[in-house]
């Protein structure tokens, strides 16, 4: 049976891709950390056979003690502080856990692999962050990085230190540069779910407007559950490498609103949406959009759920909760 560990597991991404591994018959373990995280509750409903092993991004010996008992044969570091907005007030705590909790996963992984480096497989979880200011449209592997925000700058470190690790000690170690993904469990910080959850609500009656920030910024938006299985794929190759994962479609913000507001049968929202300066980035990512070709090419990768349907998923999920929170 093939064991992997899962950085991460709390999260959206970390659901779905144990999810995958598990219909795939993989043993899977899944690193939680902190004392009584209330997130071990819901790994434990969605996705019961993993394995949950305590442990820290922060703290080497954490790691090591959770590569020896998981004893994996691929490792998948998709724990982060992920949220940009966070990341100007916490670029410390970020720059800890996104950019040196992967020196330390990778160390954890190069230590238990002795003297056969390609042992473990390893997955890092970069982000189209990176790309930052536009140097280059759509963006590929071999664009020009060029982050905006501490989180971006923590995934660059965290990105090249991966291809460090494989070309200095031949790690079989592969980066994924992800582009935003989203899905039902996306957090409600993010401005998908921040959307869709206030749609749901505005349409039931229980809330008057949406508070946002730019609505002018583009972004690549594709489905959480077709991206895990790009992951999923980098692994099996006999060559690690890095690949863009993207749909190659942009959309902005309003774009978005005009989506899940029609969708409960709003066709104009401009006096449901306010704006505020609190939710302004220092800097701004303004436009996003990948060019997935080697990873269509190479992994035989294509995202199956486009923008608007994914947007209509998210507003149905939310207002059916919402309507079993008032029932
Ligand atoms: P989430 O924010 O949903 O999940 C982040 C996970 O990291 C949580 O499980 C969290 O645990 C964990 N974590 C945070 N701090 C630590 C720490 N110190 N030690 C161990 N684990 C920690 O992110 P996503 O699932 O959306 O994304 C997964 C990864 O992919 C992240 O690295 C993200 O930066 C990256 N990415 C995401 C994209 C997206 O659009 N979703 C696009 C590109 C990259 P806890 O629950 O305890 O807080
Ligand atoms: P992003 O996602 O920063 O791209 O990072 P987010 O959904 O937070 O922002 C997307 C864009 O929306 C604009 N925006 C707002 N964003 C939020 N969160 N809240 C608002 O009220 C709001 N109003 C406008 C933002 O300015 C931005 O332009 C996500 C994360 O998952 C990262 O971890 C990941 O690496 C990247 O996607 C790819």
């Amino acid at each position: 049976m093939t064991r992997a560990l899962i950085t991460g597991i709390t999260g959206q991404d970390g659901l779905y891709l144990a999810e995958l591994l598990l219909s795939k018959g993989y043993e899977v373990y899944g690193l939680v950390r902190g004392q009584n995280n209330p997130k071990v509750a819901l790994v434990e409903s969605t996705v019961p056979d993993v394995k949950i092993l305590t442990g820290d991004l922060t703290d080497l010996s954490s790691l090591m003690r959770a590569m020896a008992s998981s004893r994996p044969d691929e490792v998948y570091n998709l724990g982060a502080i992920s949220f940009v907005a966070y990341s100007w007030e916490n670029a410390h705590l970020t720059t800890e856990v996104t950019a040196k909790g992967v020196l330390n996963m990778l160390e954890a992984v190069r230590l238990y692999s002795g003297d056969d480096p390609a042992k473990v497989r390893f997955y890092q979880a970069s982000s189209s962050e990176m790309f930052g200011r536009v140097q280059e449209v759509p963006q590929r592997e071999t664009t020009l990085l060029w982050p905006r925000s501490p989180y971006g700058v923590a995934k660059v470190y965290g990105h090249y230190m991966t291809i460090n690790y494989r070309e200095s000690y031949g790690m079989h170690a592969s980066s994924g540069i992800l582009f935003n993904h989203e899905s039902p469990r996306r957090g409600p910080e993010f401005v998908t779910r921040k959307v869709t959850q206030a749609v749901s609500r505005i349409a039931l009656g229980t809330q008057d407007v949406i508070t946002l920030g730019n609505l002018d910024a583009r972004r690549d938006w594709g489905f959480a559950g077709d991206y895990v299985d790009a992951m999923w794929r980098m692994l099996q190759q006999d060559e690690a490498d890095d690949y863009v994962v993207a749909t190659g479609e942009t959309h902005s913000i309003r774009e978005l609103l005009d989506v899940a507001f029609a969708h409960v049968g709003i066709e104009d929202w401009s006096d449901k949406v306010v704006q505020d300066p609190r939710f302004f980035r220092p800097a701004e990512v303004d436009l996003l959009i990948g060019d997935p070709a080697k990873a269509k090419e190479a992994l035989g990768w294509t995202p199956k759920v486009g923008f608007e349907e994914l947007v209509r998923m998210m507003v149905d999920n939310d207002l059916a909760e919402q309507r079993k929170l008032s029932s």
